[in-house]
């Protein structure tokens, strides 16, 4: 059974900041993740295809109070056990951790898939953002450093049929329709790779905050689990029953964020999942991910569903909501 809440947290939050070189940027497609950092480097990869790839502007380290523990999350042991009163604490708590969601197969399927990507085997993919520690030596890295090197990769469905199988695998899609009432649409697909030493913090955030749609569409984000997700190497931290408080503002700071002194020294719920493991949570639920010192590679995949039913909204009724601008908050 999953771990309780801890607490319910207040929010109100504000700040800007972020510069860095640009000289180009992949673009979001409508309804997904906006380019409010806005500037990134591209460079051009090396190994087996011309890909272009995009380098993470990188941050200021994150505060470890960010990050207070309260206690972690025990996931159910597959899909199968996931019963009427799991769904009821979905929609209370925010969060359904289950582990042996995908087999060892599917896990090492979807690594290879990933991997084929990220030496750029595919050459019509290059949705590649490497981590800012990394851009120096990207051309000189090997194949495992090069693994190291990345932190996320975005749009491979429609490139890569092993990783298309896991965002449609049919038990799955069935979990997602029962918690949201309808036959779900995968509409945004990411891979996170928290690489060993450097992988860095997403901050505490809500994903709605980054997508297009009516502020009462319901949301679930999967969670995916490649390598072993553990406190150590950065796995997911919620904010139990913190989706009922609604959207929160959001600024730009080390990334587009909740404030920082929302989040300081308040409890959290870490999720650590085996690989194969998923956590199924909520579009408003606040999680963040610190940063990896540790010497092990956090791989996992996220993907997004809505309604088969949900419309689109555009990026200024987005910011209305989630942004400061006009409400008279810092941060
Ligand atoms: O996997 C991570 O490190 C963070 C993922 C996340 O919260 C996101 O991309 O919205």
């Amino acid at each position: 059974m999953n771990t309780k809440p801890s607490s319910v947290l207040e929010s109100n939050l504000n700040g800007a900041r972020l510069s860095h070189l640009s000289i180009g940027c992949t673009a979001p497609k409508a309804g997904e993740t906006p380019a409010l950092p806005g500037n990134h480097l591209l460079i051009r990869a090396p190994l087996e295809s011309n890909l272009s790839s995009v380098i993470d502007p990188g941050s200021e380290p994150h505060s470890p109070d960010l990050y207070t523990v309260a206690a972690e999350a025990t996931p159910l042991d597959g899909l199968e056990a996931v019963t009427d009163e799991h769904i009821a604490f979905y929609r209370q708590e925010g969060y359904l951790a289950i582990d042996n969601v995908f087999t060892p197969g599917e896990v090492e399927s979807a690594k290879a898939g990933l991997l084929d990507l990220i030496l750029g085997r595919n050459t019509s993919f290059a949705g590649i953002t490497f981590e800012a520690g990394a851009a120096e030596r990207l051309e000189e890295l090997t194949v495992d450093e090069r693994q190291d090197a990345v932190r996320k990769l975005m749009h491979f469905v429609d490139h890569e049929p092993r990783l298309k199988a896991a965002s449609e695998k049919p038990a799955v899609l069935a979990l997602i329709g029962r918690i949201l009432g309808e036959s779900p649409r995968m509409f945004q697909d990411m891979a996170l790779i928290k690489p060993p030493r450097f992988g860095r913090e997403k901050p505490w955030h809500q994903d709605k905050a980054y997508f297009d749609l009516p502020v009462d569409a319901r949301v679930t984000g999967v969670w995916i689990a490649l390598d072993p997700a553990t406190v150590e190497n950065g796995c997911m931290h919620l904010q139990p029953l913190g989706h009922h408080r609604g959207p929160q503002i959001h600024f730009k700071r080390r990334d587009w964020q909740i404030c920082d002194t929302e989040i300081m020294g308040k409890p959290s719920v870490a999720v650590p999942l085996r690989p194969g493991g998923a956590l199924f949570f909520d579009g408003l639920l606040p999680h963040g991910t610190p940063t990896n010192y540790s010497p092990h590679r956090r791989k996992a995949l996220q993907f997004h569903y809505a309604g088969a039913s949900c419309g689109k909204t555009s990026t200024a009724e987005r910011l209305a909501v989630f942004g400061s601008e006009g409400k008279d908050v810092t941060c």
